[in-house]
């Protein structure tokens, strides 16, 4: 294909999400607020030059009439977005209920929700179903607007029968799948009863990436064990078809983040900042309000730091910024009444008339104070339970290259396996193990600190979200093309 101006096209890539990166809220019967997210893989796409994105996602409201369809659709075209309409049933059995009740804890090794585990088994095939059909509608949406020569590049457990729908469509499109989650154990994996279904789904894609090796090696293991297929150094075979799997560890725009340093609206947030805690060393948790992010886990381990070392207790705080998500799931109110009597309970054991030591926001914080408060922060902790990869241990490295804080990381999350060796590695489930660790970085010496984030600084620097875009994609086209050339042979 060639432009007007006869200059070839860029290549067109459709990035197919669960949410696109714009949230709708209705103005009027045919007017619409659009709210961008800046996430990680809308600045990783914005910067990769020589393919043209267009996403295709749900965007997050229920529209059931024709005319709110047809605006939404016009006003999204200008993003570069189109829209997948999901009916209020469909969701309430796709997302919050396959997707974010039953896969999402398994992937994390957390097994089904404790209370309702009989009533998840129960409603699990209407939930399946759901999720089919949602894919289904994906599908329809993608193929719609699909042109030759277009790449697909499908995300996340969302959309695990994606791969298939389309390639029943056309075998000829080229399909890519990423999971930004682990993926467990094929031990874990077989309890699914739909476990084959959804195997095969993800086979039909032509690439399958994950953020690391283990991630990808268990999802080979449950393919030879749970479908008797061929494991490959490149992939799984099945039938003289190759499906290649590999590791894509995922990065973050790392300059955006030390442009915004220079910021003044930051550099004003940060001098207020140093001011409110001066005198105290700042620790910092910044997560979604999850239970794969071991929120309650770090806030025990803090308390007994405090415990241990009464000579801290007024010369530090932990400030855990902790956004609530799926706030309509019964397991995330409780996790966040647990936090908050957590909380409660150790600012009132160790806090006195003029500091506690815990501050605890339910809420996200705009970029800007995010910045701020990464570049202040002496100690970061991570102590997720699993955790895909987590950004937020790469965002708060890139801010601090002035500072050189301590980086505390759970060794479950994908991270450990890129700042291990700058980070202090720790098993989150271990409250004493985590305490020592949270002394350590309290009195490392500023030579280890330095050696430390050198480290984890050119990592994050030189691995950015941009670069693991261009990897996949040419990947993908790489992959495809060897496939051809095999058949021709
Ligand atoms: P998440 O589980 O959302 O992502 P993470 O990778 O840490 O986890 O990314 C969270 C993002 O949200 C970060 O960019 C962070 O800045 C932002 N954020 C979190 N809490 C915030 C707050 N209180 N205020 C403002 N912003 C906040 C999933 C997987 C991860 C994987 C990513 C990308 O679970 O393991 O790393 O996708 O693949």
């Amino acid at each position: 294909r060639e432009r007007s101006d006869g200059r070839p096209n860029r290549q067109r890539l459709l990035v197919v999400a669960n949410r696109l990166p714009v949230s709708a809220v209705r103005r009027g019967e045919d007017s619409w607020s659009l709210d961008i997210s800046a996430g990680g893989l809308v600045s990783a796409l914005l910067g990769v030059k020589e393919f043209e994105a267009r996403w295709i996602g749900w965007a997050g409201v229920n529209v059931p009439d024709e005319i709110g369809q047809n605006t939404l659709t016009t006003e999204l075209a200008e993003k570069r977005c189109i829209p997948v309409f999901l009916d209020e049933e469909v969701v309430h059995q796709y997302y919050n209920g396959y997707c974010n009740n039953i896969l999402w804890p398994l992937l994390h090794y957390l097994g089904l929700p404790q209370e309702d585990r009989l009533a998840t088994t129960r409603s699990f095939q209407s939930q399946f179903a759901a999720y089919k059909k949602a894919n289904q509608m994906f599908a329809d949406v993608v193929n719609k607007h699909y042109e030759e020569g277009d790449v697909v590049w499908c995300h996340d457990y969302h959309l695990m029968f994606l791969p298939k729908c389309l390639k029943e469509y056309n075998s000829k499109m080229k399909v890519g799948w990423f999971l930004h989650t682990p993926f467990p154990s094929s031990e874990i994996h077989r309890t699914l009863p739909s476990r084959t279904e959804l195997l095969r789904a993800v086979l039909a894609a032509d690439l399958v990436g994950f953020h690391t090796y283990d991630y990808a090696r268990h999802f080979v293991s449950a393919c030879t064990r749970i479908l008797g297929l061929e494991g490959t150094p490149e992939g799984v075979e099945d039938q003289g078809k190759l499906t290649r799997v590999a590791a894509f560890p995922i990065g973050i725009d790392s300059d955006r983040f030390i442009r915004a340093l220079e910021v003044p609206q930051v550099q004003e947030h940060v001098k207020e900042l140093k001011e409110r805690f001066a005198g105290r060393k700042v620790m910092l948790g910044v997560d979604r309000l999850d239970m794969i992010k071991g929120i309650p886990q770090k806030i025990l381990a803090f308390e007994k730091f405090l415990e241990e070392n009464p000579y801290w207790h007024d010369k530090v705080v932990l400030l855990q910024i902790a956004v609530p998500t799926r706030t309509d799931v019964p397991e995330y109110k409780k996790l966040t009444s647990q936090v908050h009597e957590i909380v409660g309970r150790i600012n009132g054991r160790f806090g006195t008339l003029s500091a506690v030591p815990i501050h605890h926001l339910d809420r996200s914080l705009d970029f800007h104070a995010l910045c701020a408060l990464y570049s202040i922060t002496d100690v970061a902790i991570v102590t997720s339970l699993r955790d895909g990869m987590n950004l937020v241990s790469y965002e708060f490295v890139a801010c601090q290259d002035s500072k050189k804080g301590v980086l505390i990381l759970s060794e479950f999350a994908g991270a450990a396996q890129s700042l291990g060796a700058g980070a202090i590695l720790v098993n989150p489930w271990n409250i004493t193990e985590v305490a020592a660790a949270i002394s350590q970085a309290l009195n490392m010496p500023a030579e280890e600190r330095e050696k430390r984030h050198r480290h984890n600084f050119d990592h994050v620097t030189n691995h950015t979200a941009q670069q693991w875009a261009e990897f996949f994609i040419s990947e993908l086209n790489g992959t495809v093309i060897e496939a051809q050339q095999r058949m021709r042979q």
